[in-house]
């Protein structure tokens, strides 16, 4: 992928089918406004569309994730203007467009739209000390990027009406306990060591299996238990025409190491 000049992020390619976007805008602690939100979406859709990319690491600086939504870019905004630009809805772009696996490297603040952004990835990996939290109830709002519905899932209602009505942070140790983050790490390094090494594992596999795994399992948040088994089995049976069940099959009968078609 060519390396495109953006303003507010930065993008790489750390490891061997892995791609990196790094929030950057320090100044505002990563404060996500809507020039910052386009880029990273463009930077996504490009790692999408790359055949060279198997899956996405999303992270900010040791200091900040992202500090929440734009608060001065929010302030003066009216009803009908956020209503009729559809304000933060190409957020969820970053869901629904993007089929490679997405982590989330979390250290220090993970605010307002920046937890939100945090909870929209398919894996979240975090620093003991993280600071996540929704505090929109202290000025004035509610979380508006889906942290009130992806919060709720992760750690249940109790906890979550207590976060969102108190606007409390949760720490990186906690976001481990509760189930909202898969791992903690003790530093940066460590966390960006873990996070990159999750992603070049599963750029090691088939492509199609691994976007075949991420679509089932975020299919059980919508559906029920018969549903959503249904569905998975669907998926699993489509799986056997694909070039790359054969080849992994065979390798392991063979004791053999699985060289992927990706078809
Ligand atoms: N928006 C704009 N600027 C910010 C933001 C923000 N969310 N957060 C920090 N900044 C700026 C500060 O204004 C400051 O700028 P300046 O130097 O020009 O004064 C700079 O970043 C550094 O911040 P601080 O000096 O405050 O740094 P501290 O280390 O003292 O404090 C904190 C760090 C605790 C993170 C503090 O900055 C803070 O409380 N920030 C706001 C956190 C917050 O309330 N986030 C939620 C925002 S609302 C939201 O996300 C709604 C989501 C709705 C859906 C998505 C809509 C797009």
């Amino acid at each position: 992928t060519a390396t495109r000049s953006y303003e507010y992020i930065q993008v790489s390619e750390p490891r061997p089918g892995v791609g990196q976007v790094t929030l950057n805008r320090p100044k505002a602690l990563n404060a996500l406004s809507t020039p910052l939100i386009t880029e990273l979406n463009t930077a996504l859709r490009t790692f999408q569309s790359s055949p060279s990319i198997s899956a996405i690491v999303l992270t900010g600086s040791e200091r900040a994730f992202a500090a929440g939504a734009d608060i001065k870019e929010m302030a003066p905004l009216t009803f009908s203007q956020a209503y009729t630009t559809s304000f933060i809805e190409s957020w969820s772009d970053l869901t629904t467009a993007l089929k490679k696996p997405l982590i989330a490297a979390v250290s220090g603040h993970a605010l307002g739209g920046g937890c939100e952004l945090a909870l929209m990835a398919d894996i979240l990996y975090c620093t003991r000390t993280a600071n996540f939290g929704q505090p929109e109830i202290k000025l004035g709002t509610i979380p508006g990027a889906g942290g009130s519905q992806r919060l709720t899932r992760a750690v249940g209602k109790a906890k979550a009406m207590e976060l969102v009505l108190t606007g409390k942070s949760f720490s990186g140790e906690e976001a481990e306990k509760w189930g909202v983050a898969a791992r903690v790490f003790e530093g940066y390094g460590e966390l960006m060591e873990g996070a990159l090494g999750t992603a070049e594992t599963i750029a090691g596999y088939s492509r199609v299996a691994v976007q075949a795994a991420k679509e089932v399992v975020n299919r059980s948040q919508e559906l029920g238990l018969r549903d959503g088994v249904e569905y998975e089995r669907r998926v699993f049976h489509g799986l056997f025409g694909s070039r790359d069940q054969k080849i992994g099959m065979e390798a392991f009968a063979g004791k053999k190491k699985a060289e992927w078609s990706h078809e």
